[in-house]
């Protein structure tokens, strides 16, 4: 799988959170920066939703179920004007709204995550309902490999099978990694595509930095009527500044030096 080079935009996404941290000193880079060019597509070019009327009933709904991905969502919600750009800088500070996992009274935040394994769960439940209301959204959650541990994740997908949930899709930022450790070091997700057709759903696999790719696999949702939708995305951990790519010390950073701050934004230049 060929991982193309970061555009413009993908780039100044990844500055946005690197200046998160300059106040913050801390947050979970390598799993933000994996994520950055599938929500950036599905925020600007995919979801339904009003900014200003986070809570509209027809909007589509999307969940990061591996919540300390946060970082990357945070971004995206704010340039989007569900809250001020000036939270940003309040990450994970006391007298800010944003904490370092996503909580439901955040304007766009559909669902409370971070303890892994629960976000796909409350997908299927939304999907469920609409279905239920015959409603037209669409329910979208990402989930981690190394959260795919978790057997949560499959009771929902047979659930998702069993209702024929075809306006819901998973999303895996198959990143190949865990906080401490390659995920197939500690359990093997392998073969990820054959588990979930096993579980019923329609599997496309794509390059999870490749815009195009990302931008044709959701045009062609469903991808078999009837069945919900795996979208498993290869990506690289901390994608975006060479090294953090795929190192665990970047899992997650307590302390970050200015140092660090301006290897970033230098390896991110436009
Ligand atoms: C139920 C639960 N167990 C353990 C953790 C601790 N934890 C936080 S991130 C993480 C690794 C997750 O790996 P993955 O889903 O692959 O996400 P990545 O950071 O690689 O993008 C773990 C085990 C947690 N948040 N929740």
């Amino acid at each position: 799988m060929v991982i193309k080079e970061l555009d413009t935009r993908s780039r100044l996404l990844r500055q946005t959170v690197v200046r998160i941290l300059a106040y913050s000193r801390r947050g979970h880079v390598g799993a933000a920066f994996s994520l950055i060019e599938i929500l950036r597509v599905l925020y600007d070019e995919v979801l339904s939703f009003d900014a200003k009327n986070p809570h509209w009933p027809g909007r589509d709904r999307c969940i990061l179920s591996k919540g300390h991905g946060c970082l990357a969502l945070y971004t995206l919600l704010a340039e989007k004007g569900f809250f001020p750009e000036s939270e940003l800088w309040k990450f994970c500070a006391f007298d800010g709204l944003l904490g370092g996992h996503p909580e439901h009274k955040i304007p766009g935040v559909e669902a409370s995550t971070g303890s892994l394994g629960h976000g796909f769960s409350l997908g299927v439940g939304m999907a469920i309902n609409g279905q239920y209301e015959k409603a037209a959204y669409r329910t979208f959650v990402i989930i981690g490999d190394g959260e795919s541990n978790e057997g949560s994740v499959w009771e929902a997908a047979m659930s998702a099978s069993k209702h024929h949930l075809d306006k819901l899709t998973v999303i895996v930022d198959y990143n190949k990694q865990q906080s401490y450790a390659a995920a197939c070091e500690v359990q093997d997700m392998e073969p990820m595509a054959d588990k979930w057709k096993a579980f019923g759903f329609g599997v496309r696999e794509i390059d999870g930095h490749d815009i195009e790719a990302l931008r044709s696999a959701f045009k062609a949702l469903p991808f078999e009527p009837g069945k919900p939708n795996a979208l498993i995305c290869h990506t690289i951990k901390g994608k975006g500044a060479s090294f953090a790519e795929n190192n665990l010390k970047w899992h997650h950073k307590n302390k970050i030096t200015d140092d660090e701050i301006d290897g970033l934004l230098k390896e991110l230049a436009v």
